[in-house]
């Protein structure tokens, strides 16, 4: 191995333009303990993952994963392809020596999750390093609020509040895309975004989700089958097909501890465009975050005088708040990509330190216990379902 790690990139959709983004900039933003060479990305079709390496910037491209991942002048896979392949991908990688990151959800049904962790496990002995792609706990102000909590300055989290709410399905004409059929997505809104909203709410509070109740459904049964993929949306056709996952879940977690967890996640939440908010609250005090404004961290302290109390907003872009040391002066504000960047950063200081980052692909399948506890609990009228 050369001392400059070689990125292989599986996968060129939003994710793909997300994580080309990441391994461009990282490098030229944080001081990395290691260069990072952005190789080869893979794709299906010839053209399309062509015209991927040409605008984001990687050496060569390709169809096959599997020649790629045989390759001795490859270290780093990142998998960004739809849930169903993530498996297959990740353990033929790891197997082969090489470090792993994977998009989230780690994959679509809990057995996939777990051979997942095992040739994870499996690898870490040998120094190869596996990482999962939630990556919402890289935002600054989430990663701040981690801290916060972490240093006891909310107390004892008593109850919790999370969402995740997006629209774009409220559009009859939005087609049948791979995010809305289950043997590529495994979930709808619940695994794809409720996803983010569980794995947020143990990273900020420490706190597993033990027992949940709840509820998934499917607002519109039929799509036209998707002709042309333009964004997350795409283009349907004169075809129209099934819907085989759902369009929102709403249910109740009960967290270690006791806390009870309000979580909603949906693709029908007209006007939310990408709301992702979170509210912890404790006996101290409480935190509150709405990814439409990502930069800014409201704080309650119930230990000051009753007269002083309120939330604070804080705008967590001092060069002291987690990761900003790289990038502008105080107030001149991070976006959705930053966060990819310190995932990118974090992982090549894990390889180079050899310590996986968190979450790890146990963390995954811990998540995807979850979900697939709220499919159970949905499917037997709401009834308290174990994780
Ligand atoms: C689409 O719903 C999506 O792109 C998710 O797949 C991502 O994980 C989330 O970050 C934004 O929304």
């Amino acid at each position: 191995m050369t001392d400059t790690l070689r990125v292989a990139l599986i996968g060129y959709g939003f994710m793909g333009a997300a994580h080309s983004q990441a391994w461009r900039t990282a490098p030229r933003v944080f001081e990395l303990p290691r260069d990072v060479e952005m190789s080869v990305i893979v794709g299906r079709s010839a053209d399309a993952v062509a015209n991927a390496a040409r605008k984001w910037g990687w050496n060569e491209h390709a169809t096959d994963w599997r020649e790629v991942i045989a390759r001795d002048d490859i270290d780093v896979v990142d998998i960004v392809t739809p849930g169903h392949s993530h498996a297959e991908i990740a353990i033929a990688a790891l197997e082969a020596g090489k470090h792993v990151i994977c998009e989230k959800p780690l994959a679509n049904t809990v057995e996939d999750a777990e051979r997942m962790a095992e040739a994870a496990r499996a690898a870490a002995e040998k120094g190869v390093v596996a990482m999962l792609g939630f990556t919402y706990r890289r935002v600054p102000a989430l990663t701040r609020a981690r801290d916060l909590i972490a240093e006891g300055r909310i107390g004892t989290v008593q109850q919790v509040r999370a969402a995740y709410r997006q629209d774009w399905l409220v559009d009859p004409e939005a087609p049948l895309s791979w995010r809305l059929q289950k043997d590529q997505a495994g979930a709808g809104a619940l695994g794809d975004i409720g996803g983010h909203a569980v794995d947020l709410v143990q990273f900020l509070t420490g706190l597993e989700v033990e027992s949940v109740s709840g509820v998934v459904d499917t607002i519109v049964k039929q799509r036209a089958i998707e002709t042309e993929r333009v964004g997350i949306a795409g283009r349907g056709g004169d075809e129209y097909g099934e819907v085989t996952v759902d369009d929102v879940a709403i249910f109740t977690g009960r967290l270690a501890g006791g806390a009870l967890a309000s979580f909603e996640a949906t693709r029908f939440a007209t006007g939310r465009k990408n709301e992702l908010s979170v509210e912890i609250s404790g006996d101290k005090g409480a935190i509150s975050f709405n990814l439409e404004r990502m930069n800014e961290l409201f704080v309650y302290d119930r230990t000051v005088a009753d007269v002083d109390q309120g939330f604070t907003r804080v705008v967590v872009t001092e060069p002291a708040h987690p990761y900003l040391e790289g990038w502008w002066p105080a107030g001149h504000m991070l976006g959705y990509e930053h966060a990819f960047s310190h995932q990118v950063k974090d992982l090549v200081e894990g390889i180079a330190g050899g310590a996986a980052p968190r979450p790890s692909f146990d963390d995954g399948v811990q998540v995807q216990r979850v979900l697939a506890a709220v499919e159970q609990s949905s499917a037997d009228d709401a009834r308290w379902t174990r994780a």
